[in-house]
């Protein structure tokens, strides 16, 4: 408790703002390439994660909620600021900002490799409202000039430059996996001991940060590594899922199906903990992933994970890569056990809680510009309407998956635009969930629409492109 009692100058300062029915605790969890049926209540075959489940049934459950990117860093960016990554320059991760890949057709725009000083982050705003503020785990959005506390976190526990760490196992350090990148740690995991697992010791930190709040009004941005690579679950919860796998099972990776274990018994440790101080009525709870599951093998053997129904998974703009688990409770406001089919992105997350913590008119007085819409009218009613009628996404880069793309979601309409051969696809995802048929030379009049948007908005955001390679048409 040290760290964060030193860490921590702000608290004395709000006390008197104490129980506050307009100042609703922000506890937003926020797991690493979690796929969109990841999850029990997503209708997992193998993954067990009662305490999501029943968060979705004392909550609204997004079934059409995208990440703004399908690789870490931008959607994280795109949470903290409210703003797209193409607008931010930040549409790969952090590691490889300024790699172009000079073996490929395309050269890769060097992208921003910190997010910088000057945006306005969710952190900023509740803190300067009297917040507490606490990021706990992964960070991923810069250099140390830009970790969380120059981002508005009056506590930072376990974030850094990196997406991964190299073992979820004590010390959770090491250069094994990362050998090009040199040696990875997570930092303020002091009270860690052999044996012990990353993702209950952040559990353990979220837990102090949660009694220390005592009075006060608290934002937890609580980002575990899990489920992310390395696919290290317990070995006994291994064994487990590896007798649950039967000929039909999709989900097939039994410790990746331990890690799925692992985040939603803390997960429910954190609810209970809330629950426990007594805290439950004025706290709002936000469930999300950043992206896709990855569909990749781990360590060249087993495939990591599906996304079925949906076509490929992270790094690709099929619906594998962006579409993602998005759980919300609102005590007294939102509904419970209701599903929500509206299409909404991590790009609204800033506005949202601006509004549910009733701090929306000061984005207004402050003329804040944001990309992201406040989705809070659908947690009241979920079958309502939002006025933005369009989704936008860019990835100008490669993955093992993937060329650069961009694409757009209008409707039930989805449209990627590669920019290799300059190709389009076009299908209907109301009847064509897993994007197995591109219309777009049947209906090249939506497909011609479409594009001129997408293109409109690109011009808009200033978007990055990449560039033929002079080398790549030589050879
Ligand atoms: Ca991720």
């Amino acid at each position: 408790m040290a760290t964060i009692l030193l860490a921590c100058p702000a608290v004395t300062a709000v006390a008197e703002e104490k129980t506050d029915s307009r100042n609703p605790n922000i506890l937003m969890i926020l797991a690493d390439d979690l796929g969109w049926t990841g999850l029990g209540c997503y209708g997992s075959d193998l993954h067990e994660t009662p305490n999501l489940d029943q968060l979705a049934r004392e909550g609204v459950r997004f079934t059409q909620a995208y990440a703004a990117s399908t690789v870490c860093t931008p959607t994280r960016a795109s949470i903290q600021t409210g703003l797209h990554p193409a607008r931010l320059h930040m549409t790969i991760w952090r590691e490889s900002a300024k790699n172009r890949n000079e073996n490929k057709p395309m050269l890769e725009p060097e992208c921003e490799e910190d997010l910088k000083h000057e945006y306005f982050t969710v952190a900023e705003l509740l803190q300067e409202a009297g917040y507490l503020t606490a990021h706990l785990g992964k960070w991923h959005l810069g250099s140390s000039k830009f970790f969380p506390e120059a981002h508005g976190y009056d506590i930072s526990i376990g974030g850094n430059i990196w997406g991964a760490p190299d073992s979820f196992w004590h010390p959770y350090r090491g250069a094994e996996r990362f050998a090009k990148e040199g040696f990875r740690y997570v930092p303020g995991m002091d009270d860690s001991r052999p044996g012990d697992y990353l993702t209950d010791k952040l559990t353990d930190e979220a837990l102090r940060v949660i009694e220390f709040a005592g009075e006060d009004p608290f934002f937890l941005n609580l980002c575990y590594y899990t489920v992310h690579t390395p696919i290290e679950g317990k070995p006994e919860d291994a064994e487990y899922f590896e007798s649950q796998i039967g000929e039909e099972t999709s989900h097939r990776n039994s410790h990746y199906a331990a890690m799925h274990k692992s985040l939603d018994e803390n997960v429910g440790r954190v609810l209970k903990k809330v629950k426990a101080r007594g805290l439950e009525n004025r706290t709002i709870v936000i469930f999300l992933s950043d992206n896709g599951g990855y569909t990749g093998k781990w360590k060249g053997g087993q495939v990591v994970t599906n996304n079925d129904p949906l076509r490929s998974g992270k790094g690709s703009l099929y619906e594998g890569g962006v579409r993602i688990p998005l759980i919300v409770r609102w005590p007294g406001k939102g509904r419970a056990g209701a599903e929500c089919a509206v299409p909404v992105t991590t790009t609204d997350l800033l506005p949202t809680i601006a509004e549910m913590t009733g701090l929306g008119e000061r984005l207004k007085v402050e003329d804040r510009k944001l990309d992201g819409i406040s989705i809070a009218s659908l947690l009241v009613e979920p079958t309502g309407l939002l006025q933005r009628k369009d989704l936008y996404f860019h990835y100008p880069h490669y993955y093992s998956n993937t060329s650069p793309v961009s694409a757009i979601r209008s409707g039930d309409w989805k449209l990627l635009h590669y920019y290799e051969d300059r190709r389009v696809e076009l299908y209907n995802l109301a009847a064509d969930l897993s994007e197995t048929k591109d219309v777009s030379k049947e209906k090249s009049e939506i497909a011609k629409q479409l594009s001129a948007k997408l293109a409109s908005w690109l011009n808009q955001m200033r978007a990055q492109f990449p560039q033929r390679n002079p080398k790549a048409r030589e050879k």
